[in-house]
């Protein structure tokens, strides 16, 4: 029995000089002390030699000792997790991460997605064509007579390979394709990029955007064209803008206008944007010119529908406060992040 308590001392000081060292140890520890043949395990087939008189006292201190066994592997394992989590926490999971670099909208973009947003609540949806196109779509269609000014070599980039190829000089080659094949009514908006063989400079450029808007239905007035414009332009500028049509002539409608906003700088003043006129030149417009209709296999006599289209660089400009074209293709990406919103 003396010995046995001599044993259980000894062990006991091993345990707790024990270093609480890697996890291999550990399971060495748990093997030596508390495994199915380990050292707490014989005690306890010893308490059979020892004494009746002595069985109770025996039992209290190999209890103490199988508890100390226990404890120190349950300290050893909690300090062996508590390092595995400390290299876990060396990362803040709730720190917020590393940015990803996000890109931003192209200000053109930016000012096409307004003017969209616009006309689909009025009820049109977009619609996309070729920017290379034939000159049925590009021109003849359109009511352009042969030896129009428009179609000259100075203007139109021609197709080397096919001459009846072009890249097309508005977006109008869309409506005449939506024409040809929807279903009436048709009223949809086409924004797209242009060409027009014309010198690079700040105000100008031989690339650039447009959106043309176009209604077919039967009874489509110049009141229906007014209107629209009137309620694209109010979303556009503010509900304090002026408009005011003036007579033009496109060869693709008849009668024709041009719209001019109040300026938006001076607010009708005059100052030099405006030329100190207190206007500015928006967009053009007109109801749909007989022939361009009948090209399309629309019967004139039941239908009519008016046509509207705008750059969308001159106003971007002014809406940016930018003062050259060029920058808008250039793609300096310390231009390209100033644009965020919309609006
Ligand atoms: C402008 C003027 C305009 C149209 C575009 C159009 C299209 C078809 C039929 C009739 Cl398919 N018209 N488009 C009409 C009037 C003016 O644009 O100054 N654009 C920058």
């Amino acid at each position: 029995m003396d010995e046995l308590l001599q044993q259980i001392a000894a062990y006991r000081q091993e345990i707790e000089n024990q270093p609480a060292n890697g996890a291999d140890s550990l399971e060495a520890y748990r093997i030596k002390f508390l495994g199915t043949k380990g050292i707490v395990k014989n005690l306890f087939t010893e308490m059979r030699n020892v004494p009746a008189d002595k069985k109770k006292e025996f039992g209290l201190i190999l209890n103490d000792f199988k508890q100390l066994a226990e404890a120190k592997y349950e300290n050893w394992k909690q300090q062996l997790e508590g390092t595995g989590t400390t290299t876990v926490a060396a990362i803040d999971v709730t720190l917020p991460g590393d940015a990803l670099p996000l890109g931003t909208r192209h200000p053109i973009n930016l000012f096409l997605n307004h003017v969209i947003s616009i006309f689909n609540r009025l009820g049109f949806s977009v619609a996309e064509g070729p920017e290379i196109e034939d000159d049925w779509h590009n021109f003849t269609a359109l009511n352009l007579p042969e030896h129009h000014p428009a179609r000259d070599m100075q203007d139109t980039f021609y197709i080397q390979q096919n001459p009846d190829w072009l890249l097309r000089t508005h977006t109008s080659n869309t409506q005449i394709r939506a024409m040809e094949k929807e279903q009436l009514p048709i009223r949809i908006i086409c924004p797209g990029r242009v060409y027009r063989n014309e010198t690079i400079s700040a105000r100008s450029h031989c690339f650039f955007h447009q959106i043309e808007g176009l209604y077919i239905d039967e009874n489509v007035s110049f009141a229906d064209l007014k209107q629209t414009l009137y309620f694209f332009v109010q979303e556009m500028y503010g509900k304090d803008v002026k408009v005011r049509f003036r007579p033009s002539y496109f060869p693709f409608t008849e009668p024709s206008a041009e719209m001019d906003i109040s300026c938006q700088l001076c607010h009708g003043e005059g100052c030099a944007v405006c030329k100190r006129t207190g206007w500015l030149e928006i967009l053009g417009c007109g109801m749909v010119h007989p022939k361009v209709l009948e090209n399309c296999n629309i019967d004139p006599e039941k239908y009519s529908g008016f046509a509207f289209g705008m750059g969308i660089e001159r106003p971007a400009l002014l809406k940016y406060g930018i003062n050259d074209i060029r920058l808008f293709s250039e793609n300096d990406v310390r231009f390209l992040r100033q644009f965020t919103s919309a609006t």
